[in-house]
C-alpha cells in the first residue's frame, strides 16, 4: 500500500517482538555483552516528552548492539519510594501504595506504546518487599563491615507538625505546610561511611573516559579535597570553662599573616562555653539556628557574628592579638568548625570584616599592585606574599609549604588533606521507603533484624491524618521481640532516603535471584554498564552515591568492580513555545490587564492569527522553556502517538538537535518526521523489483551512509546518524531502479531500525525477509568504498571562483587543465583567450590567469 499505518503497526510489532521474547536478555550467552540503562522513571503518574527523549536514546544503542551480535540488557523498573506518594495520601486520602502502584501501571502502558526494546521480564519497583528486602540485607551486611554509622545529626525541625522536614521542604526558612520557623534539632541518624572512599571516589573519576567532562568536575567540586593546614589557637587567659585552645582549618596557611579575627561556628564548644556566661551569646546562637541547615542557604545568608571578648594568639607572631567570634558562616561540620579571616583574600571574611570593622591587611598582590587596596572583592589570585615577615617575597605555593613547614618544626599545625563530602545520613522520619532493618533493645541496643526475618515489610494499615511519620504512631508495627535477649523492644521507625534505593538497581537488574541481592558472577557478566543516559540534575548525588554504594559492596568481596556506569550521557530538556493571552479584569471604570497562560492544544488559527479556543483572546507567542505544568507548555506523549505513531515521535526526538542540547518541540518537527516515516515506507516500495544494473556512485554513498552512522551511533550523535539517513534516501530517490538502488533502500531500513523500528519491521516483511529486522545483522560497511575517488576544484579565473568541478583524484595535471578549460562558464570568462599561465594545485584548486 502507498501509506504506512502507524496505528496499525505499532501495535501489530510490539506485540510480535512480546510473543517472540525478541529482547530478553540472556544472561547465559556467550555473545559479547552490554548492558544499556537509562535512569529508571519515578511513577509520578505520566510519561513526559522528556522520558521519550531518554528512552528513544537508549533504545537505538540497544537495538543497534543487537544488530551488530551483542546479548543486550536494557531493563526498565520504577523509583518508586518518595515524599509524592505521601503527599498525595495527605492531599486526597489514596493509599501511597496504591497510589504507586496505579501511576506504575499507567506509565508502563504508556512506554510500551514507544515500542522500546526492554527485557520487561526483569522489570521491578523499589517498593516491592523482594527488592527492597535484599536493600535491607546489603545494608546489614555494610553495617557488619563498619560502613554503616548511627550517630547525632542536626536535622530542620518543624515545631508545629512535629516533624523532621527535607531541605526542600524549608522555604524561607519556614516548614512548607505548617508555615512555622524550622528550628535545627539534633537527632540520631543512620549514616552511610561515603567519606571512607572520598579520596577514591576522587581519584577514579580519572578512569571515567566516557563520562562528561562537566560532569567528572562537578563531582570532583562536590567531593572537594583540598589541601591545607591544620592548626592549634591559643586563647589568651582563657577563663574558667572555655578550652585553653582550639583547632582552625585553613586551605591558604600562607595567608595567615593577613589574619585579622578568629571564629567558630554555633555549635563548636567555645560557642557552648561562651553562651554558658552570656544570654546576648545564647540569644545570638538562637537566632543563628533558626537560618536552614543546608550550606548553601548557610552560605547565601548574611555573615553575622557575635564578639566574645575573648583573643587568640597569631601563631607566627606572638605579640599579636586576634578577637575571637562565633560566626554564622563557620560550619561545623567542615574542618574543625572554627578558622581564621583574612579579609583581603576571602569574601566570606571580607563581608564579615567590613560589617565588623576589622582590618582588612593585604598579604598577597602582583608584582606593581602591592598598594591597590582592597575594595569590596576579595583578591584570591595569584601573586606573591608581602607584609609577611618571613614569607615576604614567596609566591603562593610556596609559602603555604613555609609555613606547614614551620608549623610543624614548632609543633602547632599540621598539614592535611580534608575533604568537603559528608557521611551520607540516610533516615528519613517517612512512610513511603525501605524500612532501616533494626530493632532497639533496651537491654542490647541496636540489634539487626536477623537476615532470616528479612524483609521488614511495611505495614499497609496508616494514617496520614496528621503529620509526622505513621511507622511512628502505628498500634503494633513497632513492637517486637529483641531477637537477642527475647524482651519486648521497639522497631526503628526511620526509613531509608531514596538515593539507597537507586544506588544499586542497576546490580539488581543484572541479576535478580530470589534468595540474594544478585548473584555476583551473573551481575559482573553484565556490569558496569556500557552506556548509562539520564539527566544531568543527577551528576552529583545520585551518579556519586551509586559509585559509592558499589565500591563499598566491592570492599566486602560482594562484587568485582568499583565503577558502576563506563559510559556517561546526560541528555538536554525537552522544550516548547510558551503561549499567552490577556484578560480585562475588574470594572468599566479600572480595568487591568492579566496574562495567563494557554496550552498548545487550546489553540487555533484564524486568519493567520493565533487565539485561544475557547475564548477567541488573541495570543502572544512567549520564550521557548522547557516543558512544565506551570507554563502549560506541555505536549502529551499519549496525544502524539495517537495521531503520529511511535516511529515519527522517536525519529523527532533524535532528529533535530544535538543529543546533549535542549530540544524545542514543534509541530513542524513532528510533521516533517512523520513524512520521512512515509517515505521509508516510499522507498521500501521502490526496493520491492530489483532490475540489474549496478549504480557506482550509489553504492559508494550506502557505505559511507553505513560507516557514517555506525560511528553517530557508537557516539550518540543521533542527529548526525539522521541527516545522513536523509541523505541517503534522497539518493534512492533520485536514482533509477537497479540491483544497486534495493540494495541501498535495504541497507537504509537496516540503518535506520533501531530508530524507528515499526516502519522497518514493516517494510523488512514487505521485502519478504525472514524473521524481525530486529534480529537481522548490522549491515558493515566495505572499506574499499569508502575511499574518496573525486576531488572537488575550485576553478578560479583571475583569482575569482567561477565554478567547482569533480575530477577523479591525482589525476595528471594536463587532464586537469584540459577538462576545466572546457567547463562552459570558464570558456564563456576566457572567451577565446590564450591564457598566460594555468595554475594547478592537485585535487585543490585551478587559477586561469589571463
Ligand atoms: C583562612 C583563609 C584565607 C581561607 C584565605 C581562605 C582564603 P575550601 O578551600 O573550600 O575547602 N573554612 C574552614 N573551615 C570552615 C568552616 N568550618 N566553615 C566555614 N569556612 C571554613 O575552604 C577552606 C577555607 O574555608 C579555609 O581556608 C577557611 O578559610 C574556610 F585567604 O582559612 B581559609
Ligand atoms: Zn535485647
Amino acid at each position: 500500500s502507498v501509506r504506512f499505518d502507524p496505528r496499525a503497526a505499532d501495535s501489530r510489532w510490539q506485540k510480535r517482538w512480546e510473543a517472540a521474547d525478541t529482547f530478553r536478555a540472556d544472561s547465559s550467552s556467550t555473545k559479547p555483552k552490554t548492558m544499556v540503562l537509562e535512569m529508571f522513571p519515578y511513577p509520578s503518574g505520566r510519561i513526559h516528552m522528556g522520558h521519550v527523549r531518554n528512552y528513544a536514546m537508549g533504545d537505538v544503542l540497544a537495538r543497534a548492539r543487537r544488530m551488530q551480535g551483542h546479548a543486550v540488557l536494557h531493563p526498565m523498573g520504577w523509583d518508586a519510594f518518595g515524599m509524592p506518594a505521601e503527599n498525595a495520601a495527605m492531599e486526597r486520602g489514596v493509599h501511597p501504595g496504591s497510589w504507586t502502584r496505579q501511576n506504575i501501571a499507567a506509565m508502563r502502558a504508556q512506554l510500551k506504546r514507544l515500542g522500546l526494546a526492554i527485557d520487561w521480564s526483569r522489570e521491578f519497583a523499589t517498593c516491592d518487599p523482594e527488592y527492597y528486602g535484599h536493600e535491607q540485607a546489603l545494608f546489614l551486611d555494610l553495617l557488619k563491615a563498619g560502613l554503616v554509622d548511627r550517630r547525632d545529626a542536626w536535622v530542620n525541625w518543624d515545631p508545629v507538625d512535629n516533624t523532621v522536614l527535607a531541605n526542600e521542604q524549608v522555604i524561607d526558612g519556614r516548614g512548607w505546610r505548617s508555615g512555622a520557623a524550622v528550628e535545627r534539632r539534633k537527632l540520631t541518624q543512620w549514616f552511610l561511611k561515603i567519606t571512607e572512599f572520598a579520596d577514591e571516589l576522587a581519584a577514579d573519576l580519572a578512569t571515567l573516559e566516557q563520562w562528561p567532562e562537566k560532569v567528572r568536575l562537578m563531582q570532583e567540586n562536590w567531593i572537594g579535597k583540598s589541601k591545607g593546614l591544620r592548626f592549634r589557637f591559643d586563647v589568651e587567659a582563657a577563663p574558667e570553662g572555655v578550652p585553653a585552645s582550639f583547632d582552625v582549618f585553613t586551605t591558604r596557611p600562607d595567608t595567615l599573616f593577613g589574619a585579622s579575627f578568629a571564629a567558630v561556628a554555633i555549635d563548636h564548644p567555645i560557642a557552648a562555653a561562651v553562651a554558658a556566661g552570656s544570654e546576648a551569646a545564647q540569644a545570638f546562637i538562637a537566632d543563628a539556628r533558626a537560618t536552614g541547615t543546608a550550606a548553601e542557604e548557610i552560605e547565601t545568608a548574611e555573615k553575622k557574628g557575635f564578639d566574645t571578648g575573648l583573643s587568640v594568639v597569631h601563631p607566627l607572631d606572638a605579640t599579636r592579638r586576634l578577637p575571637l567570634f562565633i560566626a554564622n558562616f563557620v560550619l561545623m561540620d567542615y574542618g574543625t568548625g572554627a578558622i581564621f579571616g583574612c579579609p583581603a583574600h576571602d569574601q566570606r571574611d571580607l563581608d564579615f570584616a567590613r560589617k565588623y570593622m576589622l582590618p582588612v591587611p593585604r598579604v598577597v598582590a602582583l608584582p606593581g599592585e602591592e598598594d591597590v587596596p582592597i575594595g569590596d572583592e576579595a583578591y584570591t589570585g595569584p601573586g606573591k606574599l608581602i607584609n609577611s615577615g618571613f614569607l615576604t617575597g614567596l609566591d603562593v605555593e610556596t609559602a603555604k609549604m613555609a609555613v606547614i613547614a614551620r608549623a610543624e618544626a614548632e609543633g602547632w599545625g599540621q598539614g592535611t588533606t580534608v575533604f568537603r563530602l559528608r557521611d551520607w545520613g540516610v533516615s528519613r522520619q517517612r512512610y513511603w521507603g525501605t524500612p532501616i532493618p533494626i530493632i532497639h533493645c533496651e537491654a542490647c541496643g541496636t540489634v539487626p533484624v536477623p537476615k532470616a526475618d528479612l524483609p521488614v515489610v511495611l505495614p499497609d494499615d496508616v494514617t496520614f491524618d496528621r503529620p509526622g511519620n505513621p511507622l511512628d504512631r502505628h498500634p503494633t508495627w513497632r513492637n517486637v521481640p529483641c531477637p537477642q535477649c527475647g524482651k519486648p523492644a521497639r522497631r526503628e521507625t526511620d526509613t531509608l532516603d531514596t538515593f539507597v534505593d537507586s544506588s544499586w538497581y542497576f546490580i539488581r537488574f543484572a541479576s535478580q535471584p530470589a534468595d540474594k541481592p544478585f548473584d555476583r558472577a551473573e551481575a559482573e557478566s553484565w556490569l558496569p554498564v556500557a552506556q548509562y543516559i539520564g539527566g544531568i540534575e543527577h551528576a552529583i548525588l545520585h551518579l556519586l552515591y551509586s559509585r559509592f554504594f558499589t565500591r563499598a559492596l566491592a570492599s566486602i568481596g560482594q562484587i568485582g568492580i568499583t565503577e558502576p556506569f563506563r559510559g556517561l550521557f546526560t541528555q538536554g530538556m525537552v522544550t516548547h513555545e510558551t503561549y499567552r493571552a490577556t484578560a480585562w479584569v475588574g470594572d468599566g471604570i479600572a480595568p487591568s490587564s492579566e496574562f495567563y497562560w494557554v496550552a498548545p492544544d487550546e489553540l487555533e488559527t484564524v486568519d493567520g492569527k493565533l487565539r485561544e479556543k475557547s475564548t477567541g483572546r488573541s495570543i502572544a507567542i512567549g520564550r521557548t522553556e522547557k516543558m512544565s505544568k506551570s507554563k502549560k507548555n506541555v505536549v502529551d506523549p499519549d496525544a502524539i502517538l495517537d495521531r503520529y505513531g511511535a516511529d515519527a515521535a522517536r525519529w523527532f526526538m533524535l532528529s533535530d538537535s544535538p543529543p546533549e542540547r535542549d530540544l524545542a518541540w514543534s509541530l513542524a518537527g513532528i510533521e516533517g518526521a512523520s513524512r520521512f516515516v512515509q517515505r521509508l515506507w516510499r522507498i521500501a516500495n521502490l526496493a520491492k523489483d530489483a532490475p540489474d544494473g549496478g549504480n557506482e556512485e550509489l553504492t559508494r554513498l550506502t557505505h559511507k551512509t553505513i560507516d557514517g552512522i555506525t560511528h553517530d551511533i557508537d557516539r550518540l550523535q543521533f542527529n548526525k546518524a539522521v541527516a545522513r539517513a536523509y541523505e541517503l534516501a534522497n539518493a534512492i530517490e533520485k536514482a533509477k531502479p537497479s540491483i544497486a538502488r534495493t540494495e541501498a533502500a535495504v541497507t537504509l531500513l537496516r540503518l535506520v531500525a533501531p530508530m524507528v523500528p515499526h516502519v522497518a519491521e514493516e517494510a523488512w516483511a514487505l521485502l519478504g525477509e525472514q524473521g524481525l529486522i530486529a534480529d537481522a545483522p548490522w549491515p558493515v560497511a566495505e572499506p574499499a568504498l569508502l575511499v574518496e575517488t573525486q576531488a572537488t576544484y575550485a576553478v578560479q579565473v583571475n583569482g575569482k571562483l567561477r565554478e567547482t568541478v569533480e575530477l577523479a583524484k591525482g589525476l595528471p595535471r594536463a587532464e586537469v587543465e584540459a577538462a576545466v578549460l572546457a567547463l562552459p562558464k570558464v570558456a564563456a570568462h576566457v572567451a577565446g583567450a590564450t591564457p598566460k599561465k594555468v595554475i594547478v594545485v592537485p585535487d585543490r584548486l585551478v587559477n586561469i590567469v589571463l
